[in-house]
């Protein structure tokens, strides 16, 4: 079998996703999810002019020879753009090599160790009434486990919290705009704040229901540890991305103050991200996603090694991941042993369109679904019809003007 052609298609149905389609001289194609929310060309590029004429005419079912080329071979190593499209085209493969087999991709993954895929749903609101209608909601719809953000008494917008006119079937789209909308931070207040809202919530949903919360790299780390500790009472699930962990060793502090799980890495691609907050156990879960951190290949040697330290999977699943690195994500989420938690914030009615997917959501759970393949389909005419608009992540700036990480 041999690769005759590798196209990159960028659609915006709602927000936007860079997918690539590998195709094969015996008809059989693959998808593979190459989204970099806010740079999204950049990977489309990398993929359109330094990647697809090397693919043509290769054996699709080298994956790791195809991966290891493709990273070793570029020289310049590691970093979101590259690892983003490396990891498409990991995925595409694996897409490729599961559909010439007749099986889905879960089964070339060592099989089933779970029947369903646990989720976490998003719920959110600038006050307490609103945050309760949210969780009611993702209650009704099922999730067993609930992340709550909130809005911060004295700041205008705050990461994590939609407001309706961002929000379309109920998944949050972006600002769309040639450049970014500046949102205020100020960490004294989230400081004061957050313990309020998770004895609130403890008291009005008890002590049972599975609560996380996303810090989102915004704390020094003796803030994480005073914030780690201060939420010991209400037991979260996990606190995320606590403090900004490319300083790995950040985390020795934190870990030594709180008993609080915690998870990192969602914007982490490879690895050597990990070394040494993996090693010493200074984790309870890695977040990576297929789509940022090189594809299934390595994602599943992350989460081996992972294993060895009893630290769990919680892959990173936003609006901004596709339907294809979704599927990739639940094919692994369904075949490792060491699963912990997969997000899923839902996507909009178009993106369902435009991705026609065999995984499921029911009530709470996924399932990749049985199809050949990671099981999704591009209706290329309906992408076609929905063109890249330019969008932007926030930029967060404290009180003084400061740039501050959002
Ligand atoms: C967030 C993401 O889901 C999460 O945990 O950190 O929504 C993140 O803000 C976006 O993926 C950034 O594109
Ligand atoms: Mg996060």
């Amino acid at each position: 079998m041999k690769i005759v052609d590798a196209k990159v298609v960028v659609t915006s149905p709602g927000r936007n996703f860079v997918t690539l389609k590998i195709t094969t001289d015996e008809g059989i194609s693959g998808l593979g999810d190459a989204t970099l929310n806010g740079r999204e060309l950049s990977v489309a590029s990398y993929l359109r002019d330094h990647v697809a004429p090397l693919l043509i005419g290769i054996d699709p079912h080298r994956i790791e020879d195809t991966w290891q080329s493709l990273y070793r071979g570029a020289y310049w190593r590691r970093g979101p753009v590259t690892m983003a499209a490396i990891a498409a085209v990991d995925v595409a493969l694996w897409d490729i090599k599961a559909k010439a087999a007749g099986l889905p991709l879960y089964q070339l993954l060592g099989g089933a160790s779970r029947e369903r895929v646990g989720t976490y749903g998003h719920a959110s609101g600038q006050d307490i009434p609103e945050l309760f209608d949210s969780i009611r909601a993702r209650l009704a719809e099922g999730y067993p486990s609930i992340r709550i953000q909130t809005g911060i008494p004295g700041l205008k917008a705050v990461y994590g919290v939609h407001t309706a006119d961002h929000a379309v079937d109920g998944a949050p789209i972006p600002h769309q705009g040639a450049r970014p909308l500046v949102e205020d931070w100020d960490t004294s207040a989230y400081l004061r704040h957050m313990p309020t809202v998770f004895e609130a919530v403890r008291n009005e949903f008890g002590p049972e229901l599975p609560l996380l919360h996303d810090a989102h790299h915004r704390l020094t780390p003796i803030q994480a540890a005073q914030l780690g500790k201060d939420l010991e009472p209400y037991r979260l699930f996990w606190l995320e991305d606590c403090t900004p962990a490319e300083d790995q060793n950040a985390l020795r502090l934190v870990r030594g103050h709180t008993t609080t799980p915690l998870a990192i890495g969602e914007v982490f691609n490879s690895l050597y991200d990990y070394q040494t907050l993996v090693s010493e156990k200074l984790i309870d879960y890695v977040r990576s996603a297929v789509t940022h951190f090189g594809g299934v290949s390595p994602l599943r040697k992350l989460f081996d090694f992972a294993a060895q330290h009893q630290i769990k999977s919680g892959i990173h699943g936003p609006e901004d991941i596709s339907p294809v690195g979704m599927a990739a994500a639940v094919h692994l989420d369904l075949a490792i042993h060491n699963f912990g938690i997969q997000e899923y914030s839902g996507y909009t009615a178009l993106t369902e369109e435009v991705f026609p997917h065999a995984y499921t959501f029911t009530s709470g759970y996924l399932h990749p679904g049985e199809a050949p393949g990671i099981g999704v389909e591009l209706n290329e005419d309906l992408a076609a019809a929905h063109e890249y608009k330019a969008a932007y992540l926030p930029v967060n700036r404290l009180q003084d003007g400061t740039v501050h990480d959002w």
